[in-house]
C-alpha cells in the first residue's frame, strides 16, 4: 500500500518538474526568436525582400511613390492582396498608363516564385496617399505587404529626394481648371 503512494508522488513531482522546465523554456527568447519580432505578427515571411528600395520625399497629407525590386525567393507565386503603412492613410499598387497618368492596378499583381517585381518611377509603384507625416530624405518608411495566401512581409526603405515620379493620379480630383481632356 505504501509503494504505490510513493510511486505516484514521485511521478507527480516529475510532472511538476517537467512543467516548470517547460515554462522556463517558453519564456526564454534566445532559443526561439533569432529575429526581432514584428509589431503585428501574422504569418510574416522572410522569402520576400526588396532590392534598392526607396521612397520619394514628400509633404504630410501628400502622396508619394515607393520603388525597388521585390524579390520572391520562395517556391510559390505570391499574389499581392493588400499593402498598408503607418505613414499613409491609403496605400495602393499603381501603374502608369501610356498617356502618362497613373492609376490603381485592377488585376492581380504577382511576384513569381524565384522571380521579381520591378517598381520604378514612370512604371509600377506602391503609392502612399494621405501621408500621416512628412517624409524627409534620410527618413525610413515601412509598408506591410499582404499576400493572398495570408503571408505578410514588412518592407522598410529609405526616403530620398527625387525630382521625377510626378505623374498625375487619374483618380485625384483636379484642383485647377476643369480638365475634360
Ligand atoms: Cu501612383
Amino acid at each position: 500500500m505504501i509503494r504505490p503512494a510513493l510511486g505516484s508522488t514521485t511521478a507527480a513531482a516529475i510532472a511538476v518538474a517537467l512543467l516548470l522546465s517547460g515554462c522556463a523554456g517558453s519564456e526564454s527568447r534566445t532559443s526561439t526568436a533569432p529575429e526581432p519580432a514584428a509589431t503585428e505578427e501574422r504569418a510574416e515571411v522572410s522569402s520576400v525582400t526588396i532590392d534598392a528600395g526607396w521612397a520619394k520625399a514628400a509633404e504630410a497629407d501628400g502622396m508619394t511613390g515607393l520603388f525597388g525590386t521585390l524579390r520572391n525567393e520562395g517556391s510559390d507565386d505570391l499574389v499581392i492582396s493588400g499593402v498598408e503603412s503607418d505613414a499613409a492613410k491609403t496605400v495602393e499598387l499603381h501603374e502608369v498608363t501610356a498617356d502618362g497618368a497613373m492609376q490603381e492596378i485592377t488585376g492581380d499583381v504577382v511576384i513569381p516564385a524565384g522571380g521579381t517585381l520591378e517598381l520604378a518611377p514612370g512604371s509600377d509603384h506602391i503609392m502612399l496617399m494621405g501621408l500621416t507625416r512628412e517624409l524627409l530624405a534620410g527618413d525610413d518608411v515601412s509598408v506591410t505587404v499582404t499576400f493572398e495566401n495570408g503571408d505578410t512581409v514588412r518592407i522598410t526603405v529609405p526616403v530620398k529626394d527625387y525630382a521625377g515620379a510626378n505623374e498625375e493620379y487619374a483618380g485625384a480630383e483636379d484642383h485647377g481648371e476643369h480638365g475634360g481632356h
